[in-house]
């Protein structure tokens, strides 16, 4: 009655055949919506977002069942042993969390890649599977951002404009054995109501562009807290959105050995071969969500997770 394996969606881009799907022309919206913030400081009193207290332990989620809309807080903890994430999807308005577990998890993910992972299929033929089963309205999910990969014992605030309704909640890192840690418990439901925090969208120390396939970052960065700007300005070709990650760069990191963790076909066994201290999962063209962090002095880099081995990488120095 093993669950291995059968719980995730991700990053489908060594499925060339997605990119038809995908529509050819998605490249261009996202400068369209490069918004208010330039003549946005009116006269009045900005209002923080409200700070919600999240975290991830060895193998669930500690979050609330649900929260007000608008631009939040998420102070994120990584109370385990081994490295997670929380991604916010929102589910079409008639699906549930059941409809995407038995559907999409379990259902296209688990029947298409346990046969690949016992060794049974070629990787092609199990991502054809996978292509064939996922449900048509997979596409009407929007990914909305929330805490990316974070090392254990450490801590991030991201901040995020959440509209109404029903959300997934989901980490699929893996054991050092290979199980998802989404069929092992980190998926979950979070409802967004339409009660609003009225809180304003806050202003960033600097921004990280993310768009077909490049990285677009400060090559130095002063340490201390700093508020970055994640924004997306392109989708990419594949059904993942694009999202971003950082990693702190010491002696003992090779990034050649960084980059193909981030997959999470093959890769994104804990432990990770370097610490991550934050990011940014993925968010729709268009769209930004911000993360704070303490940067101390050192070398980093912004990885992509899906689109990492297609150049999105991005080498910084904090002094
Ligand atoms: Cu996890």
């Amino acid at each position: 009655m093993r669950v291995r394996h059968s719980v995730l969606f991700a990053s489908l881009l060594a499925l060339p055949a997605l990119a038809a799907c995908g529509g050819s022309d998605s490249a261009q919206s996202g400068e369209l919506e490069n918004r208010s913030d330039a003549g946005g400081a009116s006269a009045a009193a900005t209002v923080s977002p409200p700070v919600v207290e999240v975290a991830a332990r060895d193998f669930a989620f500690d979050a609330p069942a649900e929260i007000a809309s608008g631009w939040t807080t998420l102070r994120f903890r990584n109370l385990g042993a081994q490295e997670h994430f929380m991604s916010f999807s929102r589910l079409p308005d008639d699906k549930t969390l059941d409809d995407y577990i038995a559907e999409v998890a379990a259902g296209a993910f688990g029947t298409a890649m346990e046969p690949y992972y016992e060794g049974e299929v070629e990787l092609a033929s199990a991502l054809e599977t996978l292509l064939g089963l996922i449900p048509e309205w997979f596409g009407q999910m929007v990914f909305s951002g929330g805490p990316g990969l974070l090392a254990p014992g450490l801590s991030q605030d991201v901040t995020v404009n959440l509209e109404p309704g029903n959300y997934v909640l989901e980490c699929y890192v893996k054991t050092p054995d290979g199980m998802f840690h989404s069929a092992l418990g980190m998926i979950a439901g979070l409802t967004v109501t339409s009660a609003e925090t009225g809180a304003d969208e806050p202003e960033a120390d600097f921004d990280v562009t993310l768009a077909n396939y490049v990285i677009e970052a400060p090559d130095q960065v002063a340490a201390g807290s700093q508020t970055i700007r994640v924004r997306v300005i392109q989708d990419p070709e594949g059904m993942l959105k694009h999202d971003v990650h950082l990693v702190r760069v010491t002696e003992e990191t090779d990034l050649g050995a960084v980059i193909p963790w981030m997959s999470w076909i093959d890769g994104m066994e804990a432990p990770a071969p370097a610490t991550f201290v934050g990011g940014m999962e993925q968010l729709e063209a268009g769209h930004s969500g911000y993360l704070s962090v303490d940067l101390e002095p050192g070398s980093y880099a912004w990885l992509s997770e899906a689109y990492a081995d297609q150049g999105m990488v991005k080498e910084f120095v904090v002094e």
